[in-house]
């Protein structure tokens, strides 16, 4: 079951800019920080709410840390904007499996690391009616402490 949007990704090209946007606009802080080299990204997740399935809700701000990545790729063609949707989920392996059934290309294997030590994958956004769809499972309490 997906029991709630886990975040919004969107991209930018100065995330410190960004960041003091939302900051300033809106008053969301910083709830965390990382850079992730395999998906080449930094990150900020800016906490919006709790949700009742225990989780979260955040806004995703990324910027490329390098030309060859995904996020780079999406910027020079289209600009700064929403780049994905992230559903969450207490088992991202039976949801992707469930989908990737119903024809939905899944497009990893196995989920990789996301952020906060979570586990995501991705369906094809030309599957999705344009939207990159991201299933997050969060990392248990206890591991994203450390
Ligand atoms: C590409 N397309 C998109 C899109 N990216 N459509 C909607 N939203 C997007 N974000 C469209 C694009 O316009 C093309 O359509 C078509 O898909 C093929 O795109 P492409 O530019 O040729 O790029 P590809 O095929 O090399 O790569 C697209 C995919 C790639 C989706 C396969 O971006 C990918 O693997 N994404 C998953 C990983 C990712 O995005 N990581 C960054 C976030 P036309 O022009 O042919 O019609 S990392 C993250 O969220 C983390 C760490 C986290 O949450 O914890
Ligand atoms: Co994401």
């Amino acid at each position: 079951m997906l029991t709630r949007i886990d975040h919004i990704g969107i991209a930018c090209f100065d995330l410190d800019k960004t960041v003091e946007f939302y900051r300033s606009t809106y008053g969301f802080e910083v709830f965390h920080s990382e850079v992730n080299e395999e998906q080449g990204v930094r990150e900020a997740m800016l906490k919006i709410n709790e949700t009742s399935d225990g989780g979260a809700s955040y806004l995703q701000l990324l910027e490329p840390t390098r030309e060859d990545s995904t996020v780079a790729k999406w910027l020079a063609k289209n600009g700064e904007g929403v780049h994905h949707i992230a559903f969450g989920t207490a088992d991202v392996d039976a949801e992707a499996a469930d989908i990737k059934e119903k024809g939905v290309r899944v497009l990893y294997e196995e989920p990789r690391r996301g952020s906060m030590g979570s586990r995501i994958t991705f369906l094809h956004p030309k599957d999705c009616h344009g939207v990159l769809t991201e299933l997050v499972t969060s990392a248990p309490v206890e591991s994203s402490e450390h």
